[in-house]
């Protein structure tokens, strides 16, 4: 069939909108309509070039949301008609990996889906003139219809508005996820999150679910502070406006550091920060943002020694086929938000300019809706 994408077609060039073909789904996969996508950072870091896995040309989005229209051989646990999130995050509930509670990093498709690919190796997308375009993240949702495998789709609810729980798809799962099931936040903490776009937002409203008394925002952006007092937090430091060592200035906000630090920036220089400001002997510090080629993280081992603890999320710890239909019911019964945050909504052939709101600092989450 054909289809309608934005396609990245070099690093660092705006996305070119055009008609691609699409294969139908082979077995075990599934064609997917998207209805809705949001604009994730981690897409525009792919597209800036700086993602080490990042090759064009490709078709990027994994915040979507849309509807099954057909099953490839073997597939039993989806049918057309379906309300389906795609997860860059699969479960096959089968490897190792998902056998292990540890974690929620499935291993079972991760290789071929870091090349852009499907698990046989080859692309359902093409240009007119049949040059192959890679996947990304295994989703590709900024085409109108996409190939999955069915282990990467989360069953919904039927009534669940697609242009609001696309965003389950990555930033709210990813934000809340990192609070309740990576840090496992208890009631009372004290807690500071550094950056409050897509992804901090949703951390501060974890936060507020867990029972936390204080809830630092930390943003180069005043104007982020409005939307993030909306959804829980106690203060506002702005590191720009710090005299002195900002550290210090967040350990004495603290009392002494908190219990659990947040990054979602993905400066590295920030993740220090970050872990520093953790409270000596129990503090953690999580990183949720996502580096450039190249970037590393250091501090000194004696901040560790000392008892603080330095972990990593992905998709927020999050089991997608498992957890993310619970996330759909609890924004449908009211127990979470998400309409605020969506500031921007936009038809495909504007994708570029939703990109030029998240540099500009205007938006927190644009949404396409096809
Ligand atoms: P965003 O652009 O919406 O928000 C980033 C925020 O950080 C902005 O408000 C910006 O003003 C602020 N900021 C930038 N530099 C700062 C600094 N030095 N100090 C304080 N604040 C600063 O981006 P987003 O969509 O919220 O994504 C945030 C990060 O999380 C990105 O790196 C993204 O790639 C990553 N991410 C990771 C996961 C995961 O599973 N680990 C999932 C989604 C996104
Ligand atoms: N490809 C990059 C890393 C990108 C990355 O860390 N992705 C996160 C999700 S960000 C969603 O907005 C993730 O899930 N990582 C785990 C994984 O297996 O990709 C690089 O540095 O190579
Ligand atoms: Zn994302």
């Amino acid at each position: 069939m054909r289809t309608r994408a934005a396609v990245a077609v070099e690093a660092g060039k705006p996305m070119e909108i055009m008609e691609v073909n699409l294969e139908g789904p082979k077995a075990g996969e599934v064609l997917v309509e998207i209805k809705a996508t949001g604009l994730c950072h981690t897409d525009d870091f792919t597209l800036s070039g700086a993602d080490p896995e990042g090759a064009f040309p490709a078709i990027l989005g994994h915040e979507g949301a849309g509807v099954v229209l057909e099953v490839g051989p073997g597939v039993t646990s989806l049918e057309p008609g379906d309300h389906v999130i795609p997860l860059y995050t699969p479960e096959c509930r089968q490897c190792e990996y998902c056998l292990n509670p540890k974690t929620n990093l499935c291993q079972s498709i991760r290789e071929t889906q870091g090349k852009g690919v499907m698990p046989d190796g080859t692309s359902r997308f093409s240009m007119l003139d049949g040059t192959p375009i890679l996947h990304y993240m295994g989703c590709s949702t900024f085409s109108n219809h996409t190939v999955l495998p069915e282990i990467a789709l989360a069953k919904i609810r039927k009534d669940a508005p697609f242009d609001k729980v696309c965003y389950i798809g990555c930033g709210v799962t990813t934000g809340i996820g990192a609070v309740i099931n990576t840090a496992k936040a208890e009631i009372g903490s004290r807690a500071i999150v550094f950056g409050l776009g897509g992804i901090g937002l949703n951390v501060i409203q974890g936060l507020r679910l867990a029972g936390a008394d204080q809830i630092v925002g930390v943003d180069l952006n005043d104007d982020k502070a409005v939307m993030a007092k909306k959804f829980g937090m106690t203060d506002f430091v702005n590191p720009s406006k710090v005299k002195g060592d900002l550290v210090g200035h967040l350990v004495e906000l603290t009392g002494g550091g908190a219990d659990y630090t947040f990054d979602a920036t993905g400066n590295v220089q920030v993740m220090r920060t970050a872990l520093e400001a953790a409270h000596k002997g129990w503090g953690e510090s999580i990183v949720i943002g996502v580096a450039p080629a190249g970037a590393e993280i250091s501090t000194r081992p004696f901040q560790l020694v000392t008892g603080r603890v330095w972990k990593g999320t992905a998709f927020g710890g999050a089991r997608g086929r498992t957890d993310v239909p619970k996330i759909v019911d609890w924004y449908m019964d009211g127990k979470i938000e998400i309409d605020p945050m969506i500031t921007h909504t936009m038809p495909l052939d504007d994708i570029n300019k939703g990109f030029e709101l998240m540099h500009s600092g205007e938006s927190i989450r644009s949404v396409v809706i096809y």
